[in-house]
Parts: C-alpha cells; sequence; structure tokens
C-alpha cells in the first residue's frame, strides 16, 4: 500500500520540464484576462453598488492546474491514464492504468511508460501514428480505469483494485438498498431552491434535503467535463479532503454525495453569510481588526489541513465563507494535494493567478509555503483593498493585460505596504508575501508557531478562537435560514434546473471511473436522525 501511494507521489514530484510548458504556454496567444487585477477601482456611489465601468466578472477566477508537457525528440508528452490496454512503444511492455505511469504524444500519438519517455530515440513525426492500444477484452480482465481504489491514493484507500467492492449503481436510491445497509441519497431528495456559485468546472445550487427540510449547498460536476485524463483525479482528491474537514469547525464538511449517469453530487454544508469576495466588494477594505480575525481563522484551517498533510493550494477571497455568525470556513479542495508529509515537495503548476507563490511560478519544487504565500495576498486585499499585485494602467496597455505580466510582477515587483497600514500589519505582510519560501513567515523551522506569536496577532486568543468562542467583528445580515442576500445576484438570478441528460453525451462516459463516488457521512447522517 505504502509503495503504491509512495510511487503515485514521486510521479506527481518530476517536474523537468515544466519550464518547458511554460514556454508553451507563452507561444499562445495572449488572452484579455486580467486575473486578479484592479480588484476595487474606485468608490461605488453606495454600498453594494459597483464601480463606474466595473466589470464584476473580473474579480471571480478560477483556479486551474497547468498540464505538464514534456518534450523529447520533438515530442510533446502528456501524461496519461489508460482506460484501455496500451503498450509502451519503447519497451513493449504493458502500461497498467494505476496513476498516470503512460505518456501520451499530443502530436503523434506515441505511448510509452513515463519512465521511458526520456529514452525515446525515434523522433515525433508531428503526424498521427496509430497507438500501440488494445480495447478491453470481453472479460473486462482490465482493472485499469475502473479500478476505483486505485484513482483515490490514500493510504487507507489503496487496496488491490480486485479486493474492490462492486459500487452501487449509480444513484441507488434510499428505499432500494438492503435494510441496514447505509443510506444512499439520489436526486429526487432534494429540492433544488437556487444558484449560488459557478466555478470553471462546478456549479453550486442551494437545495433542501426533502424529509428535514434541512438547506445544503450542492455542487454539481458535470462528468463529461472531467473524465479527460488528468482532470478526474481532482475529483477524488476533494471528496477526500471533504472527509478530513469535515471534522474542523473553519472547513466546510461533506453531507454526502452521489451520481446520476451525467452529473457528480457534493452536498456540502450550506454556509449562509456569504464569501469574503463579496464582503470586500462592498466594504472597499477592512479595518485592521477585521481582518486579524479572518487571518487567524484561516491560519487555524490552513494549519488543520497542513497537520494532516494536506496543501490547499486555492486560497482566495472567493473561497472564504462566512457563517451566519461571521466566523470563516474555507471551500473547495479540488485545488489540494495530498500525502505531503513535513519536508516533502511536490510541483504541479496550479492556483488562481493572483495567489500564485513565486516558488511556483519559478517551477520549483514547494510545500505547504504556497499555502502562507497566498494568506499574505489575501490579507493585503482585506487591508489594502486591491491586489499587491495591482498594476495601474494595466488596464490600458495590452500588453500589461496578460498573465504573463502578472507572473513576471509576482517574481520580480517589490510588495509596497500603504502607508496607512500598522507597523505590525506591515510586518506580517512582508512576512508571508517573501518571495523566498524559506524565509516566509510560517515556513522556518518553528513553523506555524511563528504565526501565533507574530506581534499583528498578539490580540488573538488562539485556543479560545478554534472553539469559535471569540465573537466574530461583523455578523452577515440575514432574514432567515434561506436569505440569500450574500451571494451575487449574477449567480442567484439564474434559472436553477440541471439541463436534461444527453444520451450522446452518456455514451462516451467511462461510467468506471466513478466507481465509488457515493458516500454518506456518518455523523450528518446521524445528526439527521434526530430530526
Ligand atoms: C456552501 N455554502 C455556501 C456556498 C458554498 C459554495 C461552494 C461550496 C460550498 C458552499
Amino acid at each position: 500500500m505504502k509503495d503504491r501511494k509512495n510511487a503515485i507521489m514521486v510521479q506527481n514530484r518530476e517536474s523537468d520540464c515544466l519550464l518547458e510548458l511554460l514556454a508553451l504556454l507563452c507561444d499562445q496567444k495572449p488572452t484579455k484576462k486580467r486575473h486578479g487585477k484592479k480588484v476595487f477601482p474606485n468608490v461605488p456611489a453606495a454600498p453594494g453598488m459597483p464601480c463606474a465601468g466595473e466589470d464584476r466578472s473580473i474579480y471571480r477566477r478560477g483556479a486551474r492546474r497547468w498540464r505538464k508537457l514534456y518534450r523529447v525528440n520533438g515530442h510533446i508528452f502528456q501524461a496519461k491514464r489508460f482506460n484501455r490496454r496500451a503498450f509502451c512503444a519503447f519497451c513493449q511492455d504493458r502500461i497498467w492504468g494505476l496513476g498516470r505511469q503512460g505518456f501520451k504524444c499530443i502530436q503523434c500519438k506515441l505511448l510509452v511508460h513515463k519512465k521511458c519517455h526520456k529514452l525515446v530515440q525515434k523522433p515525433c513525426s508531428n503526424e498521427h501514428v496509430d497507438p500501440i492500444e488494445v480495447k478491453d477484452d470481453a472479460n473486462g480482465e482490465s482493472t485499469l480505469g475502473r479500478a476505483s481504489s486505485v484513482r483515490r491514493v490514500s493510504a487507507e484507500e489503496l487496496a488491490p483494485a480486485a479486493e474492490t467492492p462492486p459500487a452501487p449503481a449509480p444513484s441507488a436510491p434510499a428505499h432500494d438498498l438492503e435494510p441496514g445497509s447505509q443510506r444512499q441519497y439520489s436526486l429526487d431528495d432534494f429540492e433544488l431552491i437556487r444558484v449560488i456559485g459557478r466555478g470553471s468546472y462546478a456549479k453550486v445550487l442551494m437545495v433542501e434535503l426533502k424529509r428535514t427540510k434541512r438547506i445544503y449547498a450542492m455542487k454539481v460536476i458535470k462528468k463529461a467535463l472531467v473524465t479527460d485524463d488528468e482532470d478526474i483525479d481532482w475529483v477524488q482528491t476533494e471528496k477526500h479532503v471533504f472527509e478530513t474537514a469535515s471534522n474542523h469547525p473553519f472547513l466546510v464538511g461533506l453531507h454526502s454525495c452521489f451520481q446520476t449517469p451525467s452529473r457528480l453530487f457534493f452536498v456540502i454544508e450550506f454556509v449562509r453569510g456569504g464569501d469574503l469576495m463579496f464582503h470586500m466588494q462592498r466594504q472597499r477594505r477592512l479595518p485592521e481588526e477585521h481582518a486579524r480575525f479572518y487571518a487567524a481563522e484561516i491560519s487555524l484551517a490552513l494549519h488543520f489541513l497542513h497537520e494532516r498533510g494536506v496543501i490547499y493550494r486555492d486560497l482566495k477571497l472567493d473561497n472564504v465563507l462566512l457563517d451566519h455568525e461571521g466566523h470563516i470556513k474555507l471551500t473547495d479542495y479540488g485545488m489540494c494535494k495530498e500525502g505531503v508529509r513535513p519536508g516533502d515537495t511536490t510541483s504541479t503548476f496550479c492556483g488562481t493567478p493572483n495567489y500564485i507563490a513565486p516558488e511556483i511560478l519559478r517551477g520549483e519544487e514547494y510545500g505547504f509555503s504556497v499555502d502562507w504565500w497566498a494568506l499574505g495576498v489575501l490579507t493585503y486585499e482585506m487591508l489594502a483593498g486591491r491586489s499587491p499585485f495591482d498594476i495601474a494602467q494595466a488596464a490600458d496597455n495590452p500588453d500589461q493585460n496578460t498573465e504573463d505580466y502578472l507572473f513576471q510582477v509576482i517574481l520580480e515587483k517589490t510588495i509596497r505596504i500603504p502607508r496607512s497600514l500598522s507597523v505590525k500589519a506591515a510586518s506580517v505582510l512582508k512576512g508571508f508575501l517573501n518571495k523566498n519560501p524559506v524565509e516566509r513567515l510560517g515556513c522556518g523551522e518553528n513553523g506555524f508557531l511563528d504565526i501565533v506569536n507574530h506581534p499583528f496577532f498578539k490580540s488573538i486568543e488562539w485556543e479560545m478562537l478554534e472553539q469559535k468562542q471569540v465573537v466574530p467583528p461583523f455578523k452577515p445580515r440575514l432574514e432567515g435560514e434561506r436569505d440569500l442576500a450574500n451571494f451575487p445576484p449574477e449567480f442567484t438570478d439564474e434559472p436553477v434546473h440541471l439541463t436534461p441528460d444527453n444520451d450522446t453525451v452518456i455514451a462516451d462516459i467511462d461510467q468506471s471511473e466513478f466507481e465509488g463516488f457515493e458516500y454518506v457521512n456518518p455523523l450528518l447522517m446521524s445528526l439527521e436522525d434526530c430530526v
């Protein structure tokens, strides 16, 4: 078990050609996107109103994992999971579907082992050649793509594929199960009320569990968007981190998971107060006392994840929710990296551009440091009312409107701290925003203790804070449990229905990829039974 886990982690650590990928990215046409820049252009006429000329869509930028590409002899290889039987064009051995052991050239489609890719002598023809790829035999001997135990890389879930019990059929409703077996949920159990959020892969709805009338958030992901080679992993990671997160007051917890032939559903605890992006858009900047409270609660959430070997990798205003009392809860675990021990590093190039740490941009191996960097960016945004990488006049200059330019600024620009901030606030920002991860606040020998003991956090009583015994500085205005006033109308005005399944799309989905997705949180279930 351990070996298999290590094998996957080692695989993830390889970063030899990341810079090549960046070069490839730079070859692409510059986009018009302005990730994370110009966060608060001027003062709105009234709280909640847009500023003159304000484009609200620029605030919510999705996180991304950049695909790693490996160039050898003209080939451009990409890591692949193979659902079919495939054989290496170099050593002729089978490429097993475990993790992503296979590489496929995106030009000529040549298939090789990851371990063999550097040895390939045959140059890329840049033309399609028939890959040595054999379709599954009828008895389904291939457990490769179908083995859900392989997709999940946690130690306790890494069982040999053949021993994995068959997953229940998608969407088995509660009443179809054997007496005594765990309840499963289906879409019929929920009333869909409103859309409350949307990302590149998912839509988030507010829903009611009909039986108990309790409200939940429901994250809906179209399978067709995630069946593509690398993408499937984040769904498993998200589910797994959700299970860990359900034990912490500042992390959103999971109620259940289920699926239909076309979609995956995460039923999540509903957090009513809206996200920090929503509130920052209405407040311009926060008093230091407020920013300190949020930064401290976020630090505790990050530290909890780090202690359990998880790098969060997607801290941003949009992912910090406020509950009805004003405590924070982090959401969205799709970017997390699991299984990281102290001192371990990884190398995937991912995140939301404005929050990506310099070590990621430099293509270096990185660890938990990237989360403390992102906390620095977010704390700066709360205190200054703008991004530390906000470039004056950038909007008017097309050359400065690109992601590449933003990355250059993150790597090279000295961060200016507004003079209006206190000495302690300036010091904590400089600490988190140190471009050298070794010297960054939270990343030294004392780790998290250096954050706890930083003068900026002197007034924080950490133990009380973690027990939610400290009264939040701001209580979101809410009229009732279903009040959606704290969610952007750009979402809540959307029609809530899910488009009917399309048989052609479903025919292309390999359902075996999603075996074992169903889940019910036993803690929440017993709570529900008390209702
Ligand atoms: C829970 N409550 C409110 C909003 C949410 C958005 C994403 C994920 C979970 C959520």
